[in-house]
Protein backbone atom coordinates (compact mmCIF):
# COMPACT_ATOMS: atom_id res chain seq x y z
CA UNK A 1 0.00 0.00 0.00
CA UNK A 2 2.69 2.49 0.59
CA UNK A 3 4.39 1.97 -2.33
CA UNK A 4 1.26 1.86 -4.44
CA UNK A 5 0.53 5.40 -3.23
CA UNK A 6 3.33 6.84 -2.72
CA UNK A 7 3.63 6.23 -6.62
CA UNK A 8 -0.03 8.03 -7.06
CA UNK A 9 0.60 10.99 -5.23
CA UNK A 10 1.27 13.77 -7.33
CA UNK A 11 5.22 14.80 -7.20
CA UNK A 12 5.80 17.24 -4.72
CA UNK A 13 8.59 19.14 -6.68
CA UNK A 14 5.47 19.63 -9.34
CA UNK A 15 3.38 22.77 -9.08
CA UNK A 16 1.42 23.79 -6.82
CA UNK A 17 4.32 22.12 -4.85
CA UNK A 18 2.49 22.87 -1.18
CA UNK A 19 -0.62 21.23 -1.94
CA UNK A 20 1.13 18.20 -3.06
CA UNK A 21 3.53 18.18 -0.34
CA UNK A 22 0.97 18.34 1.76
CA UNK A 23 -1.18 15.68 0.12
CA UNK A 24 1.57 12.83 0.52
CA UNK A 25 2.06 14.19 4.11
CA UNK A 26 -1.20 13.59 5.00
CA UNK A 27 -1.53 9.93 3.06
CA UNK A 28 2.08 8.34 3.19
CA UNK A 29 3.87 7.32 6.93
CA UNK A 30 1.32 6.40 8.75
CA UNK A 31 -1.99 4.92 9.48
CA UNK A 32 -3.12 1.27 9.85
CA UNK A 33 -4.32 0.79 6.66
CA UNK A 34 -7.15 -1.00 7.74
CA UNK A 35 -9.84 -0.05 4.64
CA UNK A 36 -7.30 -1.16 2.45
CA UNK A 37 -6.45 -4.65 3.87
CA UNK A 38 -10.04 -5.34 3.53
CA UNK A 39 -10.14 -4.69 0.44
CA UNK A 40 -7.53 -7.32 -0.44
CA UNK A 41 -8.97 -9.78 2.06
CA UNK A 42 -12.50 -9.53 0.30
CA UNK A 43 -10.87 -9.49 -2.75
CA UNK A 44 -9.48 -13.00 -2.02
CA UNK A 45 -12.85 -14.22 -1.67
CA UNK A 46 -13.70 -13.63 -5.50
CA UNK A 47 -10.16 -14.60 -6.76
CA UNK A 48 -9.68 -11.12 -7.61
CA UNK A 49 -6.46 -9.55 -9.64
CA UNK A 50 -4.86 -7.73 -6.77
CA UNK A 51 -3.34 -5.20 -9.48
CA UNK A 52 -7.12 -4.38 -9.72
CA UNK A 53 -8.03 -4.46 -6.09
CA UNK A 54 -4.92 -2.05 -5.18
CA UNK A 55 -6.75 0.77 -7.27
CA UNK A 56 -10.17 0.05 -5.18
CA UNK A 57 -8.03 0.20 -2.01
CA UNK A 58 -6.08 3.35 -2.87
CA UNK A 59 -9.11 4.74 -3.87
CA UNK A 60 -10.71 4.03 0.06
CA UNK A 61 -7.47 5.10 1.63
CA UNK A 62 -7.53 8.48 -0.12
CA UNK A 63 -10.88 9.25 0.78
CA UNK A 64 -10.60 8.13 4.64
CA UNK A 65 -6.94 10.22 4.48
CA UNK A 66 -9.03 13.46 3.60
CA UNK A 67 -11.78 12.46 6.51
CA UNK A 68 -9.10 12.39 8.92
CA UNK A 69 -7.72 16.05 7.21
CA UNK A 70 -10.79 17.95 7.41
CA UNK A 71 -11.78 16.18 10.75
CA UNK A 72 -9.02 17.60 12.15
CA UNK A 73 -9.61 21.14 11.30
CA UNK A 74 -10.62 23.60 13.77
CA UNK A 75 -14.14 23.74 12.67
CA UNK A 76 -14.50 20.17 13.28
CA UNK A 77 -13.24 18.52 15.48
CA UNK A 78 -9.73 21.00 16.35
CA UNK A 79 -7.29 18.59 16.88
CA UNK A 80 -3.21 18.78 16.85
CA UNK A 81 -1.80 15.26 16.52
CA UNK A 82 -2.65 12.53 13.73
CA UNK A 83 -1.01 9.30 13.16
CA UNK A 84 1.67 10.58 15.95
CA UNK A 85 2.48 13.77 13.57
CA UNK A 86 1.21 17.44 13.56
CA UNK A 87 -2.12 17.67 12.40
CA UNK A 88 -2.11 18.55 8.46
CA UNK A 89 -3.61 22.39 9.29
CA UNK A 90 -0.59 22.49 12.08
CA UNK A 91 1.82 21.43 9.93
CA UNK A 92 0.41 23.69 6.62
CA UNK A 93 -1.78 25.72 7.01
CA UNK A 94 -6.29 25.86 7.17
CA UNK A 95 -6.60 26.77 3.88
CA UNK A 96 -4.19 23.93 2.46
CA UNK A 97 -5.71 20.99 4.70
CA UNK A 98 -9.22 22.03 3.24
CA UNK A 99 -7.87 21.55 -0.19
CA UNK A 100 -5.69 18.24 0.78
CA UNK A 101 -9.05 16.92 1.17
CA UNK A 102 -10.71 18.20 -1.48
CA UNK A 103 -7.88 16.55 -4.06
CA UNK A 104 -7.46 13.56 -2.39
CA UNK A 105 -11.32 12.78 -2.89
CA UNK A 106 -11.04 13.81 -6.34
CA UNK A 107 -7.84 11.32 -6.81
CA UNK A 108 -9.59 8.79 -5.50
CA UNK A 109 -12.53 9.34 -8.23
CA UNK A 110 -9.99 9.57 -10.81
CA UNK A 111 -8.32 6.46 -9.31
CA UNK A 112 -11.87 4.03 -9.62
CA UNK A 113 -11.97 5.47 -13.39
CA UNK A 114 -9.15 3.74 -14.66
CA UNK A 115 -9.31 1.66 -17.13
CA UNK A 116 -7.44 -1.14 -15.61
CA UNK A 117 -10.30 -1.53 -12.67
CA UNK A 118 -12.63 -3.80 -14.48
CA UNK A 119 -13.69 -5.18 -17.76
CA UNK A 120 -17.15 -4.36 -17.12
CA UNK A 121 -17.96 -0.68 -17.44
CA UNK A 122 -21.35 -1.39 -15.50
CA UNK A 123 -19.47 -2.55 -12.66
CA UNK A 124 -17.00 0.26 -12.87
CA UNK A 125 -19.95 2.63 -12.76
CA UNK A 126 -21.51 0.66 -9.73
CA UNK A 127 -18.50 1.18 -7.83
CA UNK A 128 -17.54 4.44 -8.32
CA UNK A 129 -21.56 4.94 -6.88
CA UNK A 130 -20.79 2.63 -4.00
CA UNK A 131 -17.68 4.93 -2.63
CA UNK A 132 -19.79 8.18 -3.62
CA UNK A 133 -22.51 6.83 -1.50
CA UNK A 134 -20.58 5.99 1.14
CA UNK A 135 -18.61 9.00 1.36
CA UNK A 136 -21.10 11.38 0.91
CA UNK A 137 -24.22 13.28 2.98
CA UNK A 138 -25.89 9.32 2.69
CA UNK A 139 -22.84 7.96 4.39
CA UNK A 140 -19.58 9.32 6.14
CA UNK A 141 -20.42 12.99 5.27
CA UNK A 142 -23.56 12.44 7.13
CA UNK A 143 -22.63 10.99 9.61
CA UNK A 144 -19.74 13.53 10.43
CA UNK A 145 -22.93 16.01 10.17
CA UNK A 146 -24.39 14.36 12.74
CA UNK A 147 -21.72 13.48 15.16
CA UNK A 148 -20.76 17.58 15.19
CA UNK A 149 -24.57 18.27 16.06
CA UNK A 150 -25.06 15.91 19.02
CA UNK A 151 -22.05 17.06 20.73
CA UNK A 152 -23.59 18.03 24.61
CA UNK A 153 -26.59 16.01 23.42
CA UNK A 154 -27.65 12.37 25.36
CA UNK A 155 -28.46 10.54 22.19
CA UNK A 156 -29.94 7.25 22.53
CA UNK A 157 -28.67 3.89 21.49
CA UNK A 158 -30.06 3.69 18.14
CA UNK A 159 -29.39 7.20 17.42
CA UNK A 160 -25.18 6.34 18.50
CA UNK A 161 -25.54 3.71 16.13
CA UNK A 162 -27.24 5.08 13.04
CA UNK A 163 -23.85 8.02 13.65
CA UNK A 164 -21.47 5.79 13.84
CA UNK A 165 -22.84 3.23 10.67
CA UNK A 166 -22.86 6.71 8.74
CA UNK A 167 -19.27 8.07 10.12
CA UNK A 168 -17.52 5.10 10.23
CA UNK A 169 -18.90 2.31 9.36
CA UNK A 170 -19.73 3.26 5.31
CA UNK A 171 -16.49 3.59 4.27
CA UNK A 172 -15.54 0.26 5.81
CA UNK A 173 -18.39 -1.29 4.51
CA UNK A 174 -17.35 -0.11 1.15
CA UNK A 175 -13.94 -0.96 1.45
CA UNK A 176 -15.16 -4.78 1.94
CA UNK A 177 -17.77 -4.40 -0.90
CA UNK A 178 -15.15 -2.60 -3.30
CA UNK A 179 -12.65 -5.27 -3.08
CA UNK A 180 -15.41 -7.92 -4.01
CA UNK A 181 -16.47 -6.51 -6.55
CA UNK A 182 -12.80 -6.67 -8.19
CA UNK A 183 -13.35 -10.78 -8.97
CA UNK A 184 -15.60 -13.04 -10.02
CA UNK A 185 -19.69 -12.03 -9.22
CA UNK A 186 -20.66 -13.05 -5.96
CA UNK A 187 -24.68 -14.65 -5.78
CA UNK A 188 -27.01 -12.47 -3.68
CA UNK A 189 -27.00 -14.83 -0.56
CA UNK A 190 -23.06 -14.55 -0.68
CA UNK A 191 -22.92 -10.90 -0.96
CA UNK A 192 -25.26 -10.43 1.67
CA UNK A 193 -23.30 -12.51 4.07
CA UNK A 194 -20.37 -10.27 3.42
CA UNK A 195 -22.40 -7.12 3.61
CA UNK A 196 -23.44 -8.53 7.31
CA UNK A 197 -19.76 -8.86 7.92
CA UNK A 198 -18.89 -5.54 7.12
CA UNK A 199 -21.53 -3.62 8.46
CA UNK A 200 -20.41 -5.79 11.53
CA UNK A 201 -16.85 -4.96 11.53
CA UNK A 202 -17.33 -1.29 10.77
CA UNK A 203 -19.74 -0.78 13.90
CA UNK A 204 -17.14 -2.92 15.80
CA UNK A 205 -14.17 -0.87 14.97
CA UNK A 206 -16.06 2.74 16.14
CA UNK A 207 -16.91 1.00 19.41
CA UNK A 208 -13.20 -0.27 19.72
CA UNK A 209 -12.19 3.39 18.78
CA UNK A 210 -14.83 4.86 21.63
CA UNK A 211 -12.78 2.42 24.07
CA UNK A 212 -9.55 3.57 22.93
CA UNK A 213 -10.72 7.38 23.56
CA UNK A 214 -11.44 6.67 26.68
CA UNK A 215 -8.70 4.30 27.69
CA UNK A 216 -5.52 4.34 25.55
CA UNK A 217 -2.73 7.14 26.11
CA UNK A 218 -2.09 9.68 23.31
CA UNK A 219 1.42 8.45 22.67
CA UNK A 220 0.02 4.84 21.59
CA UNK A 221 -3.03 6.42 19.50
CA UNK A 222 -1.13 8.80 18.20
CA UNK A 223 -4.05 11.07 18.28
CA UNK A 224 -5.48 13.15 21.12
CA UNK A 225 -6.77 10.65 24.06
CA UNK A 226 -9.59 10.92 25.93
CA UNK A 227 -11.07 13.83 23.30
CA UNK A 228 -14.55 12.53 23.19
CA UNK A 229 -15.20 13.18 27.00
CA UNK A 230 -13.27 16.45 26.67
CA UNK A 231 -15.45 17.47 23.94
CA UNK A 232 -18.74 16.02 25.69
CA UNK A 233 -19.47 13.91 22.86
CA UNK A 234 -21.37 10.85 23.13
CA UNK A 235 -20.12 7.52 22.53
CA UNK A 236 -20.80 3.65 23.57
CA UNK A 237 -18.30 4.13 26.31
CA UNK A 238 -20.28 7.63 27.90
CA UNK A 239 -23.78 5.72 26.81
CA UNK A 240 -22.75 2.35 27.96
CA UNK A 241 -19.60 2.63 30.08
CA UNK A 242 -16.66 0.63 29.28
CA UNK A 243 -17.75 -2.99 30.03
CA UNK A 244 -20.66 -3.20 28.45
CA UNK A 245 -18.80 -1.35 24.98
CA UNK A 246 -16.42 -4.13 25.15
CA UNK A 247 -18.75 -6.79 25.49
CA UNK A 248 -20.92 -4.99 22.44
CA UNK A 249 -17.59 -5.44 20.62
CA UNK A 250 -17.14 -9.12 21.29
CA UNK A 251 -20.83 -9.40 20.21
CA UNK A 252 -19.98 -7.96 16.72
CA UNK A 253 -16.84 -9.46 16.57
CA UNK A 254 -19.02 -12.72 16.54
CA UNK A 255 -21.59 -12.02 14.71
CA UNK A 256 -19.17 -10.96 11.77
CA UNK A 257 -17.40 -14.18 12.03
CA UNK A 258 -20.81 -16.21 11.87
CA UNK A 259 -21.74 -14.30 8.64
CA UNK A 260 -18.36 -15.29 6.84
CA UNK A 261 -19.66 -19.29 7.62
CA UNK A 262 -20.46 -19.80 3.72
CA UNK A 263 -17.31 -18.65 2.56
CA UNK A 264 -13.84 -20.23 1.72
CA UNK A 265 -10.69 -18.20 1.73
CA UNK A 266 -11.97 -16.22 4.17
CA UNK A 267 -8.99 -16.65 6.63
CA UNK A 268 -7.89 -12.87 6.19
CA UNK A 269 -11.50 -10.99 6.76
CA UNK A 270 -11.45 -13.15 10.10
CA UNK A 271 -8.21 -12.66 10.79
CA UNK A 272 -8.82 -8.36 10.36
CA UNK A 273 -11.91 -9.06 12.26
CA UNK A 274 -10.01 -9.68 15.13
CA UNK A 275 -6.88 -7.56 14.66
CA UNK A 276 -10.35 -4.50 14.64
CA UNK A 277 -11.06 -5.85 17.96
CA UNK A 278 -8.10 -6.39 19.66
CA UNK A 279 -6.51 -3.33 17.99
CA UNK A 280 -4.29 -0.69 20.66
CA UNK A 281 -4.02 2.12 18.51
C1 LIG B 1 -14.81 15.27 7.54
C2 LIG B 1 -16.41 14.29 5.84
C3 LIG B 1 -15.64 14.16 7.08
C4 LIG B 1 -15.71 13.01 7.75
C5 LIG B 1 -14.95 12.70 8.91
C6 LIG B 1 -13.97 9.45 9.67
C7 LIG B 1 -14.36 10.75 10.20
C8 LIG B 1 -15.45 11.43 9.51
C9 LIG B 1 -13.73 11.33 11.21
C10 LIG B 1 -12.60 10.75 11.91
C11 LIG B 1 -12.79 10.92 13.37
C12 LIG B 1 -12.71 9.65 14.08
C13 LIG B 1 -11.64 9.53 15.07
C14 LIG B 1 -13.57 8.68 13.84
C15 LIG B 1 -13.54 7.42 14.56
C16 LIG B 1 -13.16 6.22 13.76
C17 LIG B 1 -12.06 6.48 12.86
C18 LIG B 1 -12.44 6.71 11.46
C19 LIG B 1 -10.81 6.47 13.30
C20 LIG B 1 -9.63 6.68 12.45
O1 LIG B 1 -9.45 5.57 11.61
P1 LIG B 1 -8.18 4.64 11.76
O2 LIG B 1 -8.00 4.22 13.18
O3 LIG B 1 -7.03 5.65 11.37
O4 LIG B 1 -8.28 3.55 10.75
P2 LIG B 1 -5.59 5.35 10.73
O5 LIG B 1 -4.79 6.56 11.13
O6 LIG B 1 -5.04 4.08 11.29
O7 LIG B 1 -5.80 5.28 9.26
Amino acid sequence: METALERLLPNPEHAPQTLHAAMRYSVLEGGKRVRPLLAFAAGELVNADPARVEIAACAVELIHAYSLVHDDLPCMDNDVLRRGKPTCHVQFDQATALLVGDSLQSLAFELLASPSLTDSPARQLEMIKLLAVASGSRGMAGGQAFDLASVGQALTLPELEFMHIHKTGALIRASVLLGAHCGDTLDETALTQLDRYAKCVGLAFQVVDDVLDAEAPTATLGKTAGKDAADNKPTYVSLLGVTRAREMAHELHHDALAALDGFKQSQHLRELADFILQRQF
